[in-house]
């Protein structure tokens, strides 16, 4: 009868602990899902040139530009030595001929500039110093709009960035469920 009892006891504690685990493993990726939906947007800072250049002369920007996509919202930041370097938003014609007598949006030159790209068009940036521009110190990218959650028409092509963005919010949501998984066979 004693025996009986415990038996019992261990039956009631493991079936808990299973729901428990049962509980989780479906909470787990719905929680996912939601933090998937409400960062999809998420702007970024982009630092020119990463981390070990940054906004320099004698470095490919055109080369390091291609390889990022970038969305409306992000923040370009340029860090340089403002004696030597700065920092002219042109249109495309003033960025091919490196003569800023016309062609320019906007000037910077403090250093530490954060540019926000605010709008889903073509971005020109050159440096006006020496022979900067000529050699290199330029590059051009084309910013597309970021998806939202909440205002983009279902049926709406996905652009290449967003759909980046989408993907590795995608392998968190697997590697989470995997993870649960896991958890629940153990
Ligand atoms: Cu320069």
């Amino acid at each position: 009868m004693q025996i009986q009892t415990k038996l019992d006891i261990d039956i009631t504690y493991k079936k808990s602990f299973k729901s428990y685990y049962n509980f989780m493993n479906l909470m787990i990726p719905i929680l996912s899902f939601i933090y998937l939906l409400f960062t999809v947007t998420k702007s970024e800072e982009i630092i020119v040139g990463g981390n070990e250049n940054r906004w320099t002369d004698g470095f490919a920007y055109v080369n390091w530009a291609k390889d990022i996509k970038f969305t409306v919202g992000d923040v370009l930041v340029f860090q340089y030595n403002k004696e030597k370097h700065d920092l002219y938003d042109v249109n495309r014609e003033t960025f091919k001929s490196c003569n800023t007598s016309n062609g320019v949006n906007a000037v910077y030159n403090s250093g530490d500039d954060h540019v926000e790209l605010k709008e889903a068009k073509e971005y020109w940036f050159i440096c006006t110093f020496e022979q900067h521009c000529q050699l290199g110190m330029k590059f051009g990218i084309n910013v597309s709009e970021a998806i939202t959650a909440t205002n983009s028409p279902v049926n709406s092509p996905i652009n290449n960035s967003s759909m980046e963005h989408i993907t590795k919010r995608f392998y968190y949501v697997i590697a989470i469920g995997i993870l649960s998984l896991l958890i629940t066979i153990l």
